[in-house]
């Protein structure tokens, strides 16, 4: 899977990418908390909904573990905005 998604996108790409994970990864542990979410989806549609940006947070969050790593971060973003 990963190696797919690295085929895909140029390192340029991948480090732009990076780059606004860590923006909102605010205490930098190299994951985004349900909270940090929140935050994110606020600046990128301000008119989401609490119980939609949860429901949005659990899609991304693909081995359940409560968080989003970088890898699921990105395989969101390709899905999200890949087609534009
Ligand atoms: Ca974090
Ligand atoms: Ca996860």
């Amino acid at each position: 899977m990963s190696e797919s998604t690295a085929n895909k996108m140029t390192e340029e790409e991948i480090a732009s990418i990076r780059k606004d994970f860590d923006f909102f990864d605010r205490d930098q542990n190299g994951q985004i908390e349900l909270s940090e979410f929140i935050d994110l989806l606020t600046i990128l549609s301000p008119k989401t909904k609490a119980s939609h940006v949860e429901e949005g947070f659990n899609l991304i969050d693909e081995n359940g573990d409560g968080y989003i790593d970088f890898e699921e971060f990105l395989h969101w973003w390709q899905e999200c905005w890949w087609e534009y």
